[in-house]
């Protein structure tokens, strides 16, 4: 494991650092947005007094901070794997580039000693599980991780009523920021409640450093996609359901679902929902260092 330099001295100090992923730069996407996302992230994480430390696997090694040169890369290259947990010790045994989901930034950041984690939307139970068994493994590492991940709620393209309750299952802790219910990544609303509604840094903190005296208990901060930039569920869903069917009619399954329903939206919705997904990124980052530089335990 090869730490940069900057992100080193952050953690030999207990200083806040914000770990983020690569697939959403290498297939979550498209150029140049995902440069452009990947460099502004840094960006917003730095304005406001912490470290970022995006976390990929290059040449089979686990980076933890990368190079703008090596972001570059990872927006740009087609060979890089989309790395879930159970990819780690291939493409590292293979000396591949691996581009790292929410479970397998979640183990690095945790290896690493990285406490807080700003994603966009999670995996979860995607729609027709009950055929397809398609549950993303983000579900079990947010569940057991230490590390606590920031996130809009769960990607629309997924069942959330399901995954809401597999995340119950796995004894999730899910706390909302202005929020009252379980945001759909673009949309701010939807009819699901959630149990605690966080108004302030200092409320979601003390539940954050209750929870360390806890043994594996996963946290979920969910934090709605910023208004002027959100799309209703009731305008997204016809769109959603399109893609959804397109993906059916041309075979695509398994790792390739999640990349491929994001881009079609993209295109079917005239960019909106890249604008939103952008927009909810950078919020989410915003929201993760406010987090790491409040939090002094
Ligand atoms: N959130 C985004 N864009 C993405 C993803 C999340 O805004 O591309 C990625 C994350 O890396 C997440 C992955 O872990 O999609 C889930 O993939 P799957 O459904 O195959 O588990
Ligand atoms: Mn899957």
């Amino acid at each position: 494991m090869r730490i940069k330099d900057d992100v080193a001295i952050a953690l030999k100090h207990g200083k806040p650092i914000v770990a983020l992923e690569t697939t959403i730069i290498s297939h979550g996407l498209p150029y140049p947005t995902n440069l452009e996302t990947a460099f502004e992230l840094e960006e917003i994480i730095r304005s406001l007094g912490a470290t970022p430390a995006t976390l990929g696997i290059v040449d089979g090694e686990i980076a933890i901070g990368l190079s703008k040169d090596e972001i570059r890369s990872f927006a740009t290259r087609k060979d890089i794997i989309k790395v879930s947990k159970r990819d780690l010790p291939i493409v590292m045994a293979k000396k591949l580039w691996g581009a790292t989901t929410v479970s397998a930034t979640l183990i690095l950041a945790k290896m690493a000693g990285i406490k807080y984690f700003a994603t966009g939307g999670i995996g979860g139970v995607h729609r027709g599980a009950s055929n397809s068994f398609d549950v993303s493994r983000d579900l079990y590492e947010i569940a057991s991780s230490p590390v606590v991940t920031i996130c809009s709620g769960a990607k629309a393209i997924l069942d959330i009523p399901k995954t809401l309750e597999v995340l119950e299952t796995l004894g999730v802790s899910i706390l909302s920021y202005k929020s009252r219910c379980f945001p759909a990544f673009y949309s701010r609303s939807t009819s699901y409640p959630v149990d605690y509604d966080c108004q302030t840094i200092d409320d979601l903190l003390r539940i954050i450093q209750d929870n360390r005296k806890l043994d594996k208990n996963g946290i979920l901060v969910v934090n709605p996609c910023p208004e002027e930039d959100e799309i209703p569920f009731e305008r997204i869903e016809p769109l959603i359901e399109e893609a959804i069917q397109t993906a059916g009619r041309k075979g695509v399954y398994g790792k390739d679902v999640t990349p491929f329903l994001l881009s079609s939206l993209c295109e079917i919705s005239d960019g909106q929902t890249l604008k939103a997904n952008v927009s909810l990124v950078k919020n989410n980052a915003h929201l993760a260092a406010q987090l790491a530089v409040h939090d002094i335990s």
